[in-house]
């Protein structure tokens, strides 16, 4: 096979896009400035010990959560980064109540972006691996106006492109537009991002389980069925699982996909629909692990056929290795 050398993200979205001849490159633009957006959110959490950036601001979230600076700055630079590429005709951000509109004058585009600027925040001041998560879809209100609500309550199979860029050991960005999941390391020495992890498959079966089990007594019978099930012996399917809870959604999530596992935060007794959001949190990683073999649903139904009522809504969440994520919803329905 002849050898590709270097791929840099924006030569792999340039030949992806010459398999579709309609492509006016306005999604090439948009991919670009989320991966931009990235590098700078990048650069300011790795230095997040050093300078007097964390810390809280003092204001509170939708959730009533009070914001730390980082977030702050990663929605800002989100929404600042993405507003003014003629791209998008709205936006929403885990950091702000509303639908954020595009400033009056500038161009409306085809595109509606959902994003978590950083998610796992409560792990910034102790150097924990955190993310952001991005979902698009393509407006269903006529072109040329500003985006409604109607634009972004779609259900998540009608994303067209989801990722994450994680900020770890390295930063990768990983994302899918609907043709497999591939993955860029950030390259520091000349800034770019480079394909290092193409066409990723998230094993079907998988040894690890992540769960906040400081949950337990708030959970149903069957979430407490299935995790003494987990840790049970039995050689012919290998359990015991070994038992991975890092507390920051894109960590868990990415290391799991990697692996292979599952990764649940359910619904209990206090908050029925779990702590998670499905715009911006649960409908990409659904997209991105389903394209990736996996599944994810809340329990019983596919995350991806769950249709929002709210911005800000939130879904149990089950999602991982195919067999395990089945294996979850036969507990559910004992
Ligand atoms: P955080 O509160 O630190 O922002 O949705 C946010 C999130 O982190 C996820 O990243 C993480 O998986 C989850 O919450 C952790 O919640 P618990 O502390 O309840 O386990």
């Amino acid at each position: 096979m002849r050898r590709r050398g270097l791929v840099t993200l924006n030569r792999f979205i340039i030949e992806q896009e010459r398999n579709y001849p309609e492509a006016t490159g306005e999604f090439t633009n948009l991919v670009t400035d989320i991966a931009l957006a990235g590098k700078i959110i990048s650069y300011q959490v790795n230095k997040a010990g050093l300078v007097d950036i964390i810390g809280k601001v003092g204001s509170t979230n939708v959730f009533g959560e009070s914001q730390q600076k980082l977030d702050v700055f990663a929605s800002d630079l989100l929404m600042r980064t993405l507003s003014f590429g003629g791209n998008l005709c709205a936006m929403v951000s885990e950091e702000s109540d509303d639908l954020i509109p595009i400033p009056d004058d500038y161009p409306k585009g085809k595109y509606v972006c959902c994003f978590d600027p950083l998610d796992g925040s409560s792990n910034i001041d102790v150097g924990v691996s955190i993310g952001t998560i991005f979902s698009i879809f393509k407006r269903v209100t006529p072109d040329g106006g500003l985006g409604t609500i109607e634009d972004v309550l779609q259900p998540g199979r009608n994303q067209v492109c989801a990722g994450y860029v994680i900020y770890g050991s390295s930063t990768m960005l990983v994302f899918s537009t609907g043709a497999g999941v591939h993955g860029f390391t950030f390259d520091p020495s000349y800034g770019e991002f480079v394909l290092s992890n193409e066409n990723i498959k998230i094993p079907p079966r998988g040894g690890l389980y992540s769960i906040n089990e400081g949950n337990m007594n708030k959970w149903e019978e069957p979430i407490k069925k299935y995790v003494d099930w987990v840790k049970q012996s039995d050689e012919s399917d290998g359990r015991p699982y070994s038992g991975r809870y890092i507390g920051s959604l894109v960590a868990d999530f990415h290391r799991n996909m990697l692996k292979g596992g599952i990764f649940l935060y359910p619904g209990d007794r206090s908050k029925p629909n779990g702590k998670l959001r499905l715009l911006y949190e649960a409908n990409p990683l659904a997209y991105l692990v389903e394209q990736a073999g996996g599944s994810a649903t809340d329990g019983i139904k596919r995350i991806l056929d769950i249709k929002p009522d709210d911005l800000h809504q939130c879904t149990p969440l089950i999602i991982g290795s195919k067999d395990e994520v089945e294996k979850f919803a036969g507990f559910m329905k004992q």
